[in-house]
């Protein structure tokens, strides 16, 4: 009979290689494993519950909420708040940092996410997603502060998503490849399915939204067109797009590609892009680099992004290198002014 490879089990298989491994880890994924078991069971039912729809308030970054938002963000972090494994928590829901509350001990860890990515997508049905990374708390003193969750994503110990879509699938890595489980509902267990993903050497896909091509910048033209096709020597790529990060990310890393939300120079609403650093680009960029991919803001390695704000945002380009790479030459060959814009964002100091 096949083995059945579940997240512990996966775990404590790649454990072994670290001898002072305590199972801490372990046992956080699996906290969250069980919050996106949680989870999928509201979103695959959200249209026989009252769970559909926004709620009357916005989150940090001026979007509505959606029900299913503020559910997920709630589940996420009851699922954490009392295990001893974490110390503090960033949310895209909550404003401020999270504190662990004082009836439970804190942990070495601190969690950050976003809860329900493309809830946009809910009542229409179109997949979505949960966003998580792990930092290593390293300030002394049993709480977890803004350092400790500020830091870059290249000290990050763990990265991950959940897809909510046709079946739900948990994909993360701890820094020895990408692994995808898919949910078992008959067992309610996520089962090894996807082991060692890799992003193919020959993309296929390219997903950005159309709809702002009127305020991207040159370069992001260029490379547009470069995908297409239209010019330079590769051969054109399919266009897919559904607004749902994690979904769109997910089909670009199973049969190669690249996604970008860029920033935009003309209308200057989004200069610095849409994507949250900290829950979102960082897990992301971790994820793409571990698959055999890479994820740059136009200019540089995501993961080298020294963060300033629990909120900022970030340009992102990431899935197979080559295309990447493209995408940094033609901002650095076309677009120097809003390089100069976005270098003055980028490397704002942390204030505490
Ligand atoms: P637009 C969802 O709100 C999200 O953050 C990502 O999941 C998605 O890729 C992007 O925004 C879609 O944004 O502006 O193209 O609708």
């Amino acid at each position: 009979m096949e083995k059945l490879i579940t997240i512990e089990r996966h775990m404590q298989d790649t454990q072994k290689q670290f001898p002072g491994a305590t199972g801490t880890f372990t046992k956080m994924l699996q906290d969250v494993a069980l919050a996106a078991k949680i989870i999928s069971r509201e979103t695959n039912r959200a249209g026989l519950t009252n769970i559909l729809g926004a709620t009357s308030s916005e989150n940090p970054s001026g979007e509505r909420q959606q029900k299913l938002d503020m559910f997920a963000d709630e589940i996420i972090f009851r699922m954490n708040d009392h295990t001893g494994r974490v110390a503090a928590m960033v949310s895209e829901e909550q404003d401020d940092l999270i504190e662990i509350p004082v009836e439970f001990d804190t942990g070495n860890y601190v969690l950050l996410y976003d809860p329900l990515d493309g809830s946009s997508n809910i009542d229409v049905n179109v997949s979505v997603g949960t966003i998580f990374s792990i930092h290593r708390k390293f300030t002394k003193g049993e709480k977890g502060t803004i350092e400790d969750v500020l830091q870059e994503g290249k000290r990050l110990v763990a990265a991950g998503y959940v897809i909510y879509g046709s079946s739900t699938m948990m994909v993360y890595t701890t820094g020895y490849g990408v692994h995808g489980f898919t949910l078992d509902l008959g067992v309610g267990e996520f089962i090894l399915s996807h082991p060692d993903i890799r992003i193919p050497e020959t993309p296929i896909y390219y997903s950005t939204n159309h709809g702002i091509e009127k305020d991207w910048t040159e370069g992001v033209r260029k490379l547009t067109h470069y995908l297409q096709g239209i010019d330079g020597d590769h051969p054109a790529l399919n266009q897919r797009y559904i607004g749902s990060m994690v979904a769109d990310f997910h089909r670009n890393l199973l049969k190669g590609g690249i996604f970008y939300y860029p920033g935009t120079l003309e209308n200057r609403k989004k200069p610095y892009g849409k994507i949250r650093l900290m829950y979102e680009g960082q897990a992301m960029a971790f994820i793409a680099e571990q698959a055999g991919g890479y994820a740059s803001d136009g200019i540089g390695n995501i993961l080298n992004i020294r963060p300033h704000t629990l909120h900022q945002r970030t340009p992102i380009f990431m899935g197979n290198r080559d295309l990447v790479e493209k995408a940094e030459h033609f901002i650095k060959e076309y677009d120097q002014e809003w390089v100069a814009l976005y270098n003055e964002y980028r490397n704002r100091e942390l204030v505490i």
